[in-house]
């Protein structure tokens, strides 16, 4: 009788309290299961970088040039909108941000070794000569049971001489790599060139015959659809490195067709760039685009917007292939470029210069559950705070020594800063510029002291940077709380 009727009786709380206790355990192993579910399937990483790419894209706000694709992605991820390179050349930008670590702290600040000892048939140095021990981003995820592989340019490869090799590779990077070869190679005698027979080093382009898929990057794109319906079962860090939009501006005729040259409007000049001063800042400048035509200015303008929107392209073609497998929701997708470009900004092409167009960059992070997904952040980035974030975005320990910050809270929360400057450093010959950017201002100095000169600007208010500013009394405040800066950064610094 007691034990079915007496409700209010002890049987009956001891049977309740079971009863609360089984749910709750119940509840607990669900939580548990539901966690350790979660924990046991580790986030992927789909890192796509082009090469050379500016910002001339829809989502950075340019109304002309056409990049459905990497818009989509902007608008699924994070779009930081002042994010900077270290360096604005292809090894020691990717040497930095591949290892974390600053072009001083890897010494590598050139693509071709100085002198004739060479002891590699690329001619380049390479970071494991000064810091042998280092552990990169992909070979840290390596160590993580990752399945770790590159398509294409990651580390330095002379474009396009050496498509089709492994460049200037880090073996200890990956489980596995793909060289591509396409058409555009096979093709390179079509190339039209400001210095004729040299394609990659100057301005140079051709409207191809024949499909995208047939191009190097159509190919890369092609490989890493491959790879990724290979690894959709195990974890992966997939690095796709595409060729394109760098010279030679490559595409099939119909991403010409996009940009009639004769509509293309060239940028202006300002006084300070018509009389090259201070002459350090355009050291960049070549010899054969000193005196092009307007027409031949547009027509190159043409080609790397062409070669911008064929890129996009086999972007698209990666993402929705990561969509087709359901990947999305657990791959964190990186887009970005190893340094900016210009495109007759200031009088100047290409890069290796330390104004905002070579300095900057695009980047989009798109990570699962993100707050900040489809927002755009002012928060200033460097390109050496890809390694700590996708660390920690991954659950990885990263080693301490790297240089950059990880980026989760600004992808949590898009208002947050997380530093307040980004450096760029460059060294031609005996020209060394380096360069501090703040959310107002950019800095630059030339010479150990600038005794080779000194640009300000208020990039607020003059974001072409038109007027130097840097012996305007007024600013004199702001020139050495700057000048200081670069300072703390050179001599080891920098955050
Ligand atoms: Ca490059």
């Amino acid at each position: 009788m007691i034990g079915v009727y007496d409700f209010s009786g002890t049987r009956w709380k001891r049977w309740r309290l079971y009863l609360l206790l089984s749910r709750g355990l119940a509840l607990f192993l669900c939580c548990e299961l539901f966690s350790y579910s979660t924990a046991a399937e580790p986030l992927n990483v789909l890192f796509l970088i082009a090469d050379d790419l500016n910002c001339d894209l829809g989502c950075y706000g340019n109304s002309i040039v056409r990049t459905p694709h990497i818009d989509a992605l902007a608008r699924q991820g994070v779009r930081f909108d002042h994010a900077y390179c270290q360096y604005p050349l292809c090894s020691p930008s990717r040497t930095s941000f591949l290892t974390g670590r600053r072009p001083n702290a890897t010494r590598i600040v050139t693509n071709p070794r100085a002198g004739r000892f060479s002891t590699d048939y690329t001619g380049t140095p390479h970071f494991r000569e000064f810091i042998p021990d280092t552990v990169t981003l992909p070979q840290l995820f390596r160590q993580h049971n990752y399945q770790v592989a590159r398509i294409g340019k990651l580390y330095h490869y002379g474009v396009p001489g050496q498509i089709g090799t492994s460049g200037l590779d880090d073996l200890l990077s990956w489980d596995f790599v793909v060289n591509p070869a396409g058409r555009d190679k096979a093709e390179e005698n079509q190339v039209f060139s400001l210095r004729p027979g040299s394609y990659g080093g100057t301005l140079s382009w051709h409207a191809a015959s024949g499909e995208g898929l047939e191009q190097t990057d159509g190919l890369v794109a092609t490989a890493a659809i491959s790879l990724l319906e290979e690894y959709r079962d195990k974890p992966f860090f997939l690095a796709v490195g595409f060729y394109r939009p760098h010279t030679p501006y490559v595409s099939p005729k119909k991403y010409f067709d996009m940009y009639p040259s004769t509509s293309i409007h060239l940028p202006t000049l300002s006084p300070d760039d018509i009389a090259r001063r201070p002459s350090a800042a355009y050291g960049s400048a070549k010899a054969e685009q000193q005196n092009m035509t307007d027409g031949l200015r547009q027509q190159a303008i043409q080609g790397y917007w062409a070669s911008i929107s064929f890129m996009d392209a086999q972007v698209g073609r990666v993402l929705e292939c990561l969509d087709r497998l359901g990947l999305r929701d657990r791959t964190v997708v990186v887009m970005t470029s190893d340094h900016g470009y210009h495109m007759y900004q200031h009088g100047l092409w290409q890069k290796m210069s330390l104004f905002e167009n070579s300095a900057r960059v695009p980047l989009i992070i798109s990570a699962p559950d993100m707050r900040g997904n489809g927002r755009v952040t002012e928060s200033l980035t460097e390109l050496v705070d890809i390694y700590p974030t996708l660390a920690d975005l991954c659950g990885l320990s990263a080693p301490d020594y790297l240089d950059g910050v990880s980026l989760r809270r600004v992808l949590e929360s898009t208002e947050i800063a997380v530093k307040d400057a980004a450096y760029t450093q460059v060294n031609r010959g005996r020209q060394v510029g380096y360069s501090v950017r703040t959310n107002r201002w950019r800095y630059t100095i030339w010479g150990g002291d600038g005794e080779a000169g000194h640009q300000l600007y208020d990039m607020e208010a003059d974001p072409q940077e038109t007027r130097n500013l840097a012996d305007d009394p007024q600013h004199e405040g702001t020139r050495s709380m700057l000048k200081e800066k670069l300072k703390g950064y050179k001599n080891g610094g920098g955050e």
